[in-house]
C-alpha cells in the first residue's frame, strides 16, 4: 500500500495529512466550507483516499490555510508515491459541469510546476487567487506537473471541475501498470 501520514504546525495553521493512494474514502475539514468541498470532490473522483484536518487563522483570511494544508498534501503525495516505479507517470482528463469545462493534465515528473490558463473570478468565501495558489504550492510540494484550463461562466462549476479533473488524472498516472520507472534518465525526481 502506497501511504503517508504527514502533520505540520506553525503559528498560523496546524495540519495533518494521511494519503492512501491504493484505497478510497475520505474525512476532511478545513474550516473552510468550499475548500471542503472541493478537497471532497477531489477525494471522491480520484478514489484516492484522504483524511486531512487543518485549523488556521481564517480569522485574517483563507491564505494561511490554505497555503499550509497545499504543503503539507503535497508532501504527503510525494512520500506516499516513493520511488513511482511502475506508475503510468501521465494522466489526463476533460471534465464538463454544466456550463464549465475543466481540462487537466498530469506528469509525475517530481520537478512540480503548475499552469494554469484560465480566467476564474473566484467566490466571497474562496478567492480564484487562493485556486492557483493552492495548486501551485501542492505541485511545489508534490513533484506534480499540472496543467490545468478552464473555461465557463459560473466560478463554483470551474473550480469544482478542476478539482474533479485533477483527481481523475492524477489516479491515472498513479496507476501502476508495470515495474518500469517511466523515464530514460531511470528515475523521476
Ligand atoms: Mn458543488
Amino acid at each position: 500500500m502506497r501511504t503517508s501520514v504527514l502533520s505540520r504546525k506553525t503559528k498560523e495553521v496546524e495540519v495533518k495529512v494521511e494519503v492512501n493512494i491504493d484505497s478510497s474514502g475520505y474525512e476532511i475539514e478545513t474550516g473552510i466550507p468550499f475548500f471542503n468541498h472541493m478537497l471532497e470532490s477531489f477525494a471522491k473522483h480520484s478514489g484516492i483516499g484522504l483524511k486531512l484536518s487543518a485549523k488556521g487563522d481564517i480569522e485574517v483570511d483563507e491564505h494561511h490555510t490554505v497555503e499550509d494544508t497545499a504543503i503539507t498534501f503535497g508532501e504527503a503525495i510525494r512520500t506516499a508515491l516513493g520511488e513511482k516505479r511502475g506508475i503510468r507517470r501521465f494522466g489526463d482528463a476533460i471534465i464538463p459541469m454544466d456550463e464549465s469545462v475543466a481540462i487537466c493534465g498530469v506528469d509525475v515528473s517530481g520537478r512540480g510546476v503548475f499552469n494554469f490558463d484560465g480566467k476564474l473570478k473566484g467566490l466571497d468565501d474562496f478567492k480564484g487567487e487562493n485556486f492557483y495558489h493552492f495548486f501551485d504550492t501542492l505541485c511545489r510540494n508534490s513533484g506534480l506537473n499540472v496543467y490545468l484550463s478552464a473555461k465557463g461562466k459560473n466560478p463554483h462549476h470551474m473550480m469544482e471541475a478542476c478539482f474533479k479533473a485533477f483527481g481523475i488524472a492524477l489516479k491515472k498516472a498513479v496507476e501502476i501498470v508495470d515495474g518500469d520507472v517511466k523515464s530514460t534518465k531511470g528515475m523521476l525526481d
